[in-house]
């Protein structure tokens, strides 16, 4: 078992241990940080970065970024072996994640995140840094991979789901829900009907553990935080708020406690904020609005910045929801599924396997189709065939499928207001579908024992050579 960090100054200690961590002073968080962020993210290495002295805040009030765009970090962060190649991360996590036990958090006395505490008329947001990331955003985004925490009016039901947080003065910060659906727009529906405000903590800076369990789709009633204790192994550590009560992770970076308002007598205009496909989705709108009524935060404390930026960059450097599609396919009874993976941040799906028999590619594709959200582009490899590698994958689309045969487009797929390719009339009905284009890329499976035979090293031959050779490859090989 690797290493596992209890917060997130541990997890960036592992990050500096495997020497992925570049440390930068003086950055403005104004467009410089966030600009610094995406060429990063999109560099082979990719690395992550902690910024110190940001230009206008105290030397030791940090922003780290970056912090599982790379598959090696996103393994970590999941308690697996980073080492491993990024296909058998995916495929260890998918079978991780079929077996996940629940652990419920625990509640502890001390809890660093109250080292320094304001409240009432001290409250003042421009304590802590908080980056203006792309050039037309609507203003700074003290959330971008925050968490953020409410529970049940009813019963003891506590969500911790990451949702954007931008902030608007001292005292004052708006929540983005994508859409109704959202557990923080039902729970905070529910007080809002009782004509109260929903009790409500950002938490900035939580343990990439609650950051990826933030992400992921539980049922309601769920609590992400038995979730993240799951992936680590050990219960969540939580301490209530002194303002809400709320559960809060006690070794978080800084936190914000305060009061949803209800909408729509309350409200402030949100946005816009630049989406992971690499556009804005929509101008200015109204969301509501979060009366801060104390800061809490640990002393030097570290923003977790998670901007989304133009693809093929991405939150997760692993893609989770295409092992959420492994288990669909296994679900369906779908065998001989070698690989899945997704590129292009999600909007393109791949699947690798060994062909049995007749219709057996196209049932894997439409499978992947329908479960693929937001996404176009379905192929479908065989298991000579990495799906991780893109190039691969183009190599197989390019000399394995006929145009006229191997292509199948299923219409009104599931998308969502982020698709920038939506009609401006549908986007006005709320019309957010698109098609998908399927590519069986296999070889025919009618002749394929007659198929020319490729001339290119096996996966399994390559990774022989590079065992014994790589080392001679490097740039290190000859001092
Ligand atoms: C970095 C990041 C930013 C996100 N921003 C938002 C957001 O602003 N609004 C939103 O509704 N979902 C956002 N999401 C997606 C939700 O966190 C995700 O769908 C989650 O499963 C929702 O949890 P819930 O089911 O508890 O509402 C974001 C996800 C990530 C990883
Ligand atoms: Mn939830």
């Amino acid at each position: 078992m690797p290493e596992m960090y209890r917060d997130l100054r541990e997890f960036i200690d592992l990050v500096d241990g495997l020497g992925a961590l570049r440390r930068i002073d003086n950055a403005d968080p104004m467009l410089e940080i966030g600009g610094i962020t995406e060429v990063a993210a999109g560099m082979p290495e990719c690395p992550a970065i902690l910024f110190d002295n940001i230009k206008g805040y105290p030397k030791g009030f940090r922003i780290f970024t970056n912090a599982t765009v790379s598959a090696q970090r996103a393994a970590l962060a999941l308690g697996l072996d980073p080492h491993l190649r990024p296909l058998e991360a995916l495929k260890a996590w998918m079978a991780k994640r079929q077996t996940l036990k629940t652990l419920d958090p625990v509640v502890v006395k001390d809890a660093p995140y109250l080292e320094n505490s304001v409240t009432g008329d001290d409250v003042d947001l421009a304590r802590l840094p908080a980056p203006h990331w792309h050039p037309d955003d609507g203003g700074p985004y003290i959330g971008s991979g925050s968490l953020v925490i409410m529970g049940d009016a009813d019963d003891g039901w506590v969500n911790a789901s990451i949702y954007r947080v931008q902030v608007h003065g001292r005292n004052q910060v708006t929540i983005q829900f994508d859409h109704q659906g959202r557990h923080g727009a039902m729970l905070s529906k529910k007080y809002w009907e009782r004509g109260k405000p929903c009790p409500v903590v950002v938490v900035n800076g939580e343990d990439p553990a609650l950051f990826i369990a933030g992400f992921e789709y539980l049922p309601a009633g769920q609590s992400e935080y038995a979730f993240a204790g799951a992936i680590k192994g050990s219960p969540i550590e939580v301490h209530p708020g002194p303002f809400t009560g709320l559960p809060i992770p006690a070794y978080a970076e800084s936190v914000l406690e305060g009061e949803l308002l209800p909408m729509p007598e309350f409200s402030l205009l949100e946005g816009p904020f630049g989406e992971f496909t690499g556009y804005y989705a929509a101008d200015k709108r109204p969301a509501p609005v979060m009366n801060v009524k104390a800061i809490h935060h640990r002393t030097n404390p570290i923003l977790l910045g998670s901007p989304p930026m133009k693809p093929p960059r991405f939150h997760f450097g692993l893609p989770f929801r295409g092992a959420g599609i492994w288990q669909n396919l296994i679900a369906c009874g779908v065998t001989d599924v070698v690989g899945v993976w997704q590129h292009v941040s999600q909007l393109m799906t791949v699947i690798a396997l060994e062909q049995r028999y007749p219709g057996h590619a196209k049932r894997a594709g439409l499978i992947a189709a329908a479960n693929s959200y937001m996404g176009r582009l379905v192929v479908v490899v065989d298991e000579d065939v990495d799906p991780s590698n893109l190039a691969d994958v183009m190599w197989a689309v390019t000399t394995r499928s006929e145009p006229s045969e191997s292509v199948d487009i299923v219409r009104g797929g599931w998308s969502s207001g982020l698709d920038p390719r939506l009609t401006p009339e549908a986007r006005d009905q709320g019309l957010t579908q698109n098609s998908k284009m399927i590519i069986d890329a296999c070889r025919p499976i009618g002749w394929r024992h007659k198929y020319s035979k490729t001339s290119a090293l096996s996966i399994a031959e390559t990774r022989v050579i590079e065992d014994k050779w790589m080392a001679s490859l490097r740039p290190t090989a000859n001092p």
